[in-house]
């Protein structure tokens, strides 16, 4: 399994108000390369199979609808160390406890709308890449 690579979305709120440049930005700054990048969005069917493993929290239903409610950015990263390191530039879920610098302290508004997502493990990364990617355009 790849151990340099994570995924990401720019999520519906980012978008909305005007974020991608800004953090596609903070992400090459930061180091990373973009292996895939594809500007779309997702429907309520395809959001809650993305989530699944949220089922049973009680803000599933509402990050579904939410995730669904307009156009996204999904990518696919590499850097050495990339799931942890991506997630330290990104900051905390929400965005009230995220770091000064990070793209939620910068770009996010709210714990549901926190305009980004990153990858939790390397094996999330490879289930979550393969979701939005063939195998052509994550070579
Ligand atoms: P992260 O995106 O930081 O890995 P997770 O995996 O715990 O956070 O949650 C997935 C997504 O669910 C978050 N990005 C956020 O949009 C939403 N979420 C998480 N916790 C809450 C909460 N307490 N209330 C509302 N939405 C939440």
């Amino acid at each position: 399994m790849q151990t340099n690579r994570t995924f990401t979305m720019i999520k519906p709120d980012a978008v909305a108000n005007g974020h991608i440049g800004g953090i596609i930005d903070q992400i090459t700054k930061a180091g990373f390369k973009i292996v895939a990048m594809k500007y779309t969005s997702l429907s309520t069917e395809m959001a809650g199979k993305f989530y699944e493993v949220h089922a049973e929290r009680p803000f599933y239903k509402d990050l579904v609808s939410f995730m669904s409610s307009g156009p996204i950015v999904a990518a696919i990263l590499e850097k050495d160390n990339a799931i942890e390191d991506f997630r330290k530039l990104i900051g905390a879920t929400d965005p009230q406890k995220a770091e000064a610098g990070t793209i939620r302290n910068l770009f996010a508004k709210s714990i549901d709308a926190n305009a980004i997502h990153g990858s939790d493990s390397d094996e999330n990364a490879q289930i979550e890449g393969n979701f939005f990617f063939n195998a052509f355009e994550r070579a």
